[in-house]
């Protein structure tokens, strides 16, 4: 709310100095007849590029500061195998994208200084020259087509991978609707039945097919619990609009379109357990709790909070798309099976 209220003042100050201006100067038009053209000096000139450099400099500091101040709020380890070529894939971008930054933007802002307006000094009119323009259109477009290949290399790797090692993924359904989660296991016979939104009512909140006999076994859950080290091969649908499944912490996103089924596979390399042990992991942890500590102690009824896999939908889908989430607990394969035998069977439902 302060921020609103501190950005509603800035745009109110620039448009009072607007009208003040305009004020200013019909006054002096009506004082003096005909408004003089308006001329820079040298002072103003040296003022502008002055400024115009502190600015820059500015900027960079900005920049640098925040690099070390926000570097926390980056993304932890990933908790998926495929995780470290994407995250590589984004540290090269990311590197690129800083070397050009530092190159181009010191020189910008010297250059508007360094060439300010001074009486006498005219520009020097210089048009064209065939060089200049292949040696800045060829080395962003080498680059960039570099960046694009080695991109489609990563995205092979990890959608089409050449060691199929141990093939032989649960499957589970991920099904999105505004707006709310549901999740579909296999069952016995690591098939999903065929589904359509024809069949949706009651307890069959995904459409499982009553005449398909693979769906008889198909497991219908709100809460997404995967075993670590397995093969996970996801299917997403989507009963009304686009959703988009996304798993920061294991690097997946992908949309959940009506009318069609889209996948993702991944391999969990953390159990829930295991990952709240990592450093970076408790450290979080125990920064935001100090936080609610604070907020306990003014007597603010907040739960301590401790670290989970989320499941978040990356559509602006509607009304209540902020709350479509759910948790994933990642689990050792023996205490998965436990939870799973538990869980109740499509036909007994
Ligand atoms: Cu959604």
């Amino acid at each position: 709310m302060t921020g609103v209220l501190v950005a509603a003042v800035l745009v109110l100050a620039v448009v009072a100095i607007g009208q003040l201006s305009n004020l200013l100067r019909l006054r002096g038009e009506i004082r003096g007849g005909e408004h003089p053209p308006a001329i820079p000096t040298e002072r103003d000139n040296n003022r502008q590029g002055t400024l115009m450099l502190l600015f820059g400099i500015g900027l960079l500091i900005a920049v640098i500061w925040s690099l070390f101040a926000w570097r926390d709020t980056l993304l932890p380890e990933p908790a998926a195998a495929h995780g470290r070529k994407v995250d590589t894939l984004m540290r090269v971008t990311l590197a690129l994208i800083f070397i050009v930054f530092f190159i181009t933007q010191p020189l910008l802002f010297y250059f508007t200084f360094k060439y300010r307006g001074v009486k006498g000094r005219r520009a020097l009119y210089y048009p064209h020259n065939d060089r200049l323009e292949l040696v800045w259109t060829s080395i962003p477009a080498t680059v960039l087509a570099g960046i694009i290949v080695y991109g489609l290399l990563v995205w092979k790797g990890i959608m089409y991978p050449s060691d199929k090692g141990n093939d032989d993924p649960l499957v589970i359904e991920v099904y999105g609707q505004q707006f709310n989660w549901t999740f579909r296991y296999a069952g016995r016979d690591s098939q999903l039945g065929d589904a359509d939104v024809r069949f949706v009512g009651g307890e069959n909140i995904v459409g499982i097919d009553p005449n398909d006999s693979r769906g008889r076994d198909d497991i219908l859950t709100k809460t997404l619990h995967i075993p670590k080290g397995r093969k996970i091969l996801f299917q997403f649908r989507s009963q009304d609009v686009i959703h988009s499944a996304y798993m920061p912490h294991f690097r997946v996103q992908m949309n959940c379109v009506p009318g069609m089924v889209t996948q993702f596979s991944f391999t969990p390399a953390y159990t829930t357990a295991e990952f709240r042990q990592l450093k970076h992991v408790q450290h979080k942890v125990s920064s935001v709790n100090d936080a609610i500590a604070k907020r306990r102690a003014r007597g603010e009824d907040v739960e301590p909070w401790d670290f989970d896999y989320v499941l978040l939908c990356n559509k602006i889908c509607g009304s209540g798309h902020y709350n479509m989430q759910a948790k994933i607990r990642v689990e050792e394969p023996a205490a998965f099976s436990a939870w799973l035998a538990q869980q109740k069977e499509f036909k007994d439902l």
